[in-house]
Parts: C-alpha cells; structure tokens; sequence
C-alpha cells in the first residue's frame, strides 16, 4: 500500500473535503465540510481504506464488527471481507413488526464487537449507537474512527472507557493538504480558529454520593436506606426468590450482614404462616440492619391494591418497609401505601418489555411527582431526586434463557448511576449465598466509588 498520505491524497480527490463556509445542522458555519460517502463507490480506495483501519487494530480482541449507519456500512463491510470478521448490522429504527430487531446478523450475548464510524465530531451519536448495541449484550471496547473533527467527540468516549482508533485527524489532513498547495496559510488558519472555539466542553456528569442524597431525602425510607447503606457500605439489595419459609430465614441469616434490604416475592413462599414466616423474618431484619422490601408490583386501581396490601395472609402493610408498584393504574393508585416508601416499576429488565421510551416519560410523571414513591426500578437512569433500584444484576451470566437480561455492577453504576443493585439467583443459587453476597457487596461498593470519582478530561 502506498503511505498514509498518498492514501489521503487519493481520497481528497473524490470531494470528500470541501473548504468554503458551510451551515452544519446545528446552524454553525463551518470553515470545511466533511462525507466520506463517495469512498465507497471507489472499490479500490474502499479495500485499501478497510485494511488502513484493520491495521490500527487489536483484532483478536473481535468477534464482531458493526457500522454505524449509513456512511460506515460499506466501510465495515469491506472491513469483515478483509479480516473475515462476522459483520452485524445495526438498524437506524427497529421495525415494527417480525422480530422489532435492531442488531440484524448472528451474533451471541456477550461478544466483542468494534464498531466503525466515519467521522467523529461530538460523539453524541456514537454514545446513542454503542447503548443500542449494548442492549444487546454485544460489549463494546473500541471504535474505529476514519476522520476525527477535533471538536472534543474522541475525548468524550475516552472519558467513558471506549478505546478510539482514528486514521486522519482534520489538522493532519491540513498539512497534508497545505503542503500539496491545496490550502493556503490563510485557510489553515481559519480552520485553526474554527476548530479552537468549537471544540465541545464537557463534563462528566458526576453521581450525587449518598452522604448529598440523605441530605436532599424527603421520605423516612429513602432516609433509612441511604443511613443504611452508609453505615454498612453496601448497596445490596438480595432478592431471596425462593419458595419456603426455612429457605427464606436461612437465607436471611446468611446474606443479613451484607445486605441494605432484603427483597421478597411473599407469595411464592408455598408454606407461608404469618406467625411462621414474617415474625422471625423481621427478627431477623432488626438483628442484622436491613429493610424488607416486597416486590408485589401492584397494577390494579387505588382501592384493589388498598385490599392487597392490608388483606389477604400476607398483610403486606405490616411488615414490609418499601413495596414496589406499577404506575399504571394512575397517580391516586398509589394513595394508599401510606406507611411504606413506593418504589414505581418504571423500566424492566427482561427481553422485549413494553416499558419503552414513551411509555417511561409518562411512569416518570407520576412518580417523580408522588410523595409516596422513593424511587424506581428501571434499567435507565432516574432523575437525582429518586432512587435508582437496579435489578439484572449478574457477574456469571448475561442472561437466564427466560426473557432476563444482565449488567454487571461496574456497568450499572457507571452508565446508569444506579443507587442501589438487586441481585438474585446470583446469591441465593450460589453453593455459598454468604460469600456470594459478600462478593456482590464488595463489587457493588466498589463500583459506587468509582463512579463518584471525576474523571480528568483534556481539552
Ligand atoms: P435474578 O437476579 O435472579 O434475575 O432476580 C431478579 C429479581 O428482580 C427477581 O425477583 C425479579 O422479579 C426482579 N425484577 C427483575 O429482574 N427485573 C425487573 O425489571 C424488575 C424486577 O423486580
């Protein structure tokens, strides 16, 4: 292959670059304007830019390689013909009907897949992509980046842990381009000062600690959650999903010392006695510091979910702390959990859930905007004022073959800033649910530091 810069040369030659002025869709005059489609209709050019970038690569490192749409496609077509790397394709909208799929190809949980991108300007539309990918359990590490803008995109992935491969930067292609006679000095120095007032500024969000939440927190559970997990350095809540009373203490016993809460489904416990199961289960509670919290996700109108919760055998409004609840029977729905703190089911974890975008807006509504609701389950990010409970949380598995789907606490925390993670089958099936919790304990804390640390990022 010739070298880089004759390389480049032979691009600039198809009008991939143009200089003048130029209104970019955010309403900025740019002194250049960058689209590298026309690279695709030379295939020569095509086949030698794909090796250019293969080469930057770890490439052991991919099971899959995938395109951002559409300028990238072709580009990471001839990437995977060259390296015979599978390719995947990323849809630009689901379909709404068939497999509502937005990966097509083949693909398995949990492999590593590089993604291809030709030109990075703020990086904004990479994160939206890489999310989407991620949803899929493909993990995402690196990105390959045919023309960097220099407007602050590159650091912004950095920031986020993604390793950025780029082949030509704007100011390398204007030396190149200064040094063949097709810029003069002048035009260098516009596109200087251009690039120089608008290169984005941007600060990683930092999570608000628990210390400033206990401060801002309305509610006497948010508060007792928040003491809680301060005073034992956890943000653990163990879904204890099994089916009998003696499983249910024993479990209690164990992971007690470890946990903020324990989270029960009381009406799968087949032997459940009142007296039996729920008195020495809140013994238990009181002797090793955590909350109860039932996962009843009532759904019904106000008065119906009135009766299920003080009625019936479980008499849910005498023992537990903190109940979860849909939002779907409307805002007054959840008048009647007066004594406990409401968590509102506002996204779910499993495969295909109707809890979309829209529909989580209008959940958010309600209850951001209820005093009784703490916070809310969900597999996004929460407004700061309310809790993030975070259930699919595994560090053996990325999915149960039901319709479950995981994250690890590092990921939960660092993308979604959970508060606190809810994890099950990963303690209570483990052959040592103790050591398990303590394990989940630790990773979980860990995690939650880490993502109150600022991240230094350079302009
Ligand atoms: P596991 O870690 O074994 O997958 O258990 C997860 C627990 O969290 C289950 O009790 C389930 O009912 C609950 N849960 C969930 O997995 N996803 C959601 O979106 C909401 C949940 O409450």
């Amino acid at each position: 292959m010739e070298s880089k810069k004759e390389f480049f040369l032979e691009c600039y030659k198809l009008g991939i670059i143009k200089f003048g002025r130029f209104t970019l869709k955010s309403g900025i005059e740019s002194p250049f304007y960058v689209d590298l489609r026309p690279l695709a209709s030379d295939p020569k050019i095509l086949k030698n830019l794909a090796n250019y970038l293969l080469d930057m690569l770890p490439l052991d490192n991919f099971d899959l390689i995938c395109g951002v749409p559409y300028a990238a496609l072709p580009m990471a077509t001839a990437m995977s013909l060259e390296s015979y790397i599978p390719l995947i394709i990323k849809r630009k909208e689901a379909k709404n009907y068939g497999t509502k799929k937005l990966i097509e190809g083949i693909y398995q949980k949990g492999q590593n897949c590089l993604l291809v991108e030709d030109v990075i300007t703020s990086g904004k539309s990479l994160i939206e992509t890489i999310a989407e990918v991620e949803q899929e359990d493909i993990k995402v590490a690196d990105i390959v980046v045919v023309l960097d803008r220099e407007q602050g995109g590159k650091e912004l992935l950095e920031s986020r842990g993604y390793r950025v491969h780029t082949l030509f930067n704007i100011s390398e292609v204007c030396t190149i381009l200064r040094e063949n006679g097709e810029l003069t000095d002048d035009e260098v120095k516009r596109i200087q000062d251009f690039l120089q007032g608008n290169h984005i500024q941007f600060e990683e969000k930092i999570r608000p600690s628990y210390e400033q939440k206990l401060e801002a927190a309305q509610h006497s559970v948010s508060k007792k959650l928040l003491e809680t997990a301060l005073a034992k350095q956890s943000n653990l809540i163990a879904s204890a999903d099994v089916t009998t009373t003696q499983e249910l203490l024993d479990l209690a016993e164990k992971v007690g010392p470890h946990i903020i809460a324990l989270k029960t489904h009381i009406d799968i416990i087949s032997d459940f006695e009142y007296e039996k199961t729920i008195t020495p289960l809140k013994a238990l509670a009181a002797k090793h510091n955590f909350l109860l919290m039932e996962d009843r996700k009532f759904a019904d109108i106000g008065n119906t979910q009135e009766l299920q919760f003080t009625s019936g055998v479980f008499k849910i409004t005498d023992w537990a702390d903190f109940v979860t609840s849909q939002v779907i029977g409307g805002f007054e729905s959840l008048d009647c959990f007066k004594n406990v703190g409401v968590v509102a089911i506002i996204g779910m974890s499993s495969k295909g859930a109707l809890t979309t975008s829209a529909y989580r807006e209008e959940a958010l509504k309600i209850a951001s905007s209820h005093p009784n609701v703490i916070g809310g389950v969900s597999q996004n990010a929460l407004p700061e004022e309310m809790l993030l409970f975070t259930p699919g949380v595994n560090l053996a598995d990325s999915g149960d073959g039901k319709g479950q789907q995981y994250n690890t606490p590092e990921h939960v925390f660092k993308t979604l800033h959970t508060d606190f993670i809810i994890v099950g089958r990963g303690i209570y099936k483990a052959e040592n649910a103790e050591q398990a919790a303590q394990t989940y304990k630790n990773e979980g804390w860990k995690a939650y530091l880490n993502s109150l640390e600022k991240k230094e990022v350079q302009h």
